[in-house]
């Protein structure tokens, strides 16, 4: 299958955001990529729930929701999601990572599993029964902008051949930070599925949307 395309939305000019709705529309995205920080686990503040319930009133799209904030078990009612959205927890922020898969699958969501840079690829052995996808930073979650962790690389396919070697090839693999269209190349190659377009990529200021989601596609393909 073609690999899937996720821009994160906090990249896109809040200003023109009905428009570049309508364009990834037009242009077949897959997910929206919402980033959600709590300035606790991640140093930042982002997009909340209201956001979403925004997305969810004006794009057909499935909501790919990155929850960096800690215990999300505890804050996943507040998100609209279910049939088709995904939902990922960071496995370093809950003491409770399949609580918190589980009560994603309950509302009908897809549950996916986020691992820092640093967190070994063994932690999903675990949590195996309650995935439906793998979210791999690729840089230290907080920022857009930031440059890849060139050891991420070889850990997607660690992650893919980890999830085939017990029966789990139908676990996707997401990336997420600096896909850039050169770095993206790279990633399928490794077995990365859902990549996440940030200012590496598809916002990048060299060209338009459509165009940059174009060169994307082909690198990913
Ligand atoms: C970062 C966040 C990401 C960024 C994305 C931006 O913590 O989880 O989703 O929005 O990485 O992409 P880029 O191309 O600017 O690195
Ligand atoms: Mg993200």
């Amino acid at each position: 299958m073609r690999g899937k395309i996720a821009p994160s939305v906090m990249c896109v000019d809040f200003m023109r955001l009905a428009e570049a709705l309508k364009d990834f529309a037009a242009l077949g995205i897959e997910y929206l990529h919402v980033d959600i920080m709590d300035g606790c686990f991640v140093p930042n503040y982002t997009l909340g729930p209201d956001f979403c319930r925004a997305l969810k009133e004006h794009s057909r799209i499935p909501l790919d929701i990155h929850l960096m904030i800690t215990q999300p078990e505890r804050k996943l009612d507040w998100f609209p999601f279910g049939e088709g959205d995904y939902v990922s927890v960071h496995y370093e922020a809950t003491p409770h990572p399949i609580r918190a898969l589980q009560a994603v699958r309950a509302r009908g969501g897809k549950a996916m599993l986020a691992l820092n840079p640093a967190t070994p690829v063994g932690v999903l052995e675990n949590c195996l029964d309650d995935l439906d996808g793998v979210l791999l930073m690729t840089v230290n979650p907080g920022y857009a902008g930031q440059k890849l962790i060139p050891r991420t690389l070889d850990k997607i396919a660690e992650t893919r051949a980890f999830l085939d070697a017990r029966g789990f090839a139908r676990v996707e693999i997401e990336v997420d930070g600096n896909v850039s269209f050169e770095n993206a190349l790279k990633m399928r190659e490794k077995g990365a599925d859902i990549f996440v377009a940030g200012t590496s990529s598809i916002f990048h200021k060299g060209g338009s949307l459509a165009d940059n989601t174009e060169k994307l596609r082909k690198a990913i393909r």
